[in-house]
């Protein structure tokens, strides 16, 4: 039998933290390919790392979506489930993963040629879900996540070699900006920070409430935040954002009485399915890293 080694281009998770530059490309599509996102779009994602999409889904859809979420977040069954992860303070549920498998509506949202077809464009393939999960962020003290990078968890705990994958976290409630937007380090995607620390065994039954392995340290984070500044995402029910897997990102606890909950897509290209993870003892389950890379039609 034969096996194929893959090289890790991004370490990470030993014994101290190490920056390697990016070796892949940001928008991975030709110039010119056809899309949803026109050439001033593409050349702001890739200096960037994100685009924000003022109305990528109208009003009438995120009512179907808002009540989607609020059934499934509301069902004992989906409550019982290891998909859902529950606020470590009020124990409300806080994410419900793989919501593309689970739900219809939400299968629907990912098939959307708005959606899915950005994702081809930037991605220059076809592509499949490596991660799905709708985000309550109830208000009065819902906890935000930390800084970190996702293709840094991705590359060390699912095993995704390149990085060819991007994110659209879709608002479902108005992103004010006081109740806990998403935060990202415009340009922090073109730097891979390893950071120092083996992960522990079943380390995503924590990760998912509160993530440590795979924290960058203060030091880096005040280097990279001096450089690279800090943009707070606002807007209205049905924006969206556009953001890929390396940009060091996070967002604060949500203190204020209005829920900021959204639908987060993960698209991976089929070219960089995941192989075993590169720094940990045990792939993460599938729910939260996919191992079905059937394209997306
Ligand atoms: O570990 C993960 O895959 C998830 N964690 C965070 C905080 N962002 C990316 C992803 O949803
Ligand atoms: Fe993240």
């Amino acid at each position: 039998m034969t096996t194929t080694t893959v090289t890790d281009l991004y370490p990470s998770r030993g014994t101290t933290e190490v920056t390697t530059p990016r070796q892949d490309p940001v928008v991975w599509g030709a110039p010119g390919t056809p899309g949803p996102v026109d050439v001033a779009g593409l050349q702001a994602y890739e200096r960037d790392g994100f685009l924000a999409v003022e109305e990528l889904i109208g009003e009438d859809e995120v009512a179907v979506y808002r009540q989607e979420l609020d059934r499934l977040v509301n069902d004992p069954v989906i409550r019982a489930d290891e998909r859902s992860v529950v606020e470590p303070k009020s124990k409300e549920i806080r994410s419900v993963f793989e919501v593309h498998r689970i739900s219809e509506v939400f299968a629907a949202l990912v098939r959307d040629e708005r959606v899915v077809g950005r994702a081809r464009q930037i991605l220059g393939s076809d592509v499949y879900v490596h991660q799905s999960r709708i985000n309550v962020k109830p208000g009065f003290g819902a906890s935000g996540f930390y800084w970190h990078s996702d293709f840094e968890t991705w590359h060390a705990e699912d095993g995704l070699p390149n990085m060819r994958t991007v994110s659209v976290s879709i608002a479902l409630t108005e992103n004010y900006d006081t109740n806990g937007g998403l935060m990202i380090m415009p340009g922090s995607h073109k730097t891979f920070l390893g950071c120092a620390g083996a992960t522990p065994k079943d380390n995503y039954k924590k990760s998912l409430q509160m993530q440590d392995a795979g924290t960058p340290s203060d030091e880096a984070l005040t280097a990279m935040a001096s450089q690279y500044g800090i943009k707070l995402f606002t807007g209205k029910a049905g924006s969206a954002t556009w953001f890929d897997c390396n940009c060091m990102h996070g967002s604060g606890d949500n203190i204020t009485p209005f829920p900021r909950s959204n639908v987060f897509i993960v698209f991976n290209s089929v070219e960089n399915a995941a192989v075993e993870p590169f720094a940990a003892p045990v792939r993460r389950p599938s729910f939260v890293g996919a191992r079905d890379f059937t394209p997306v039609r």
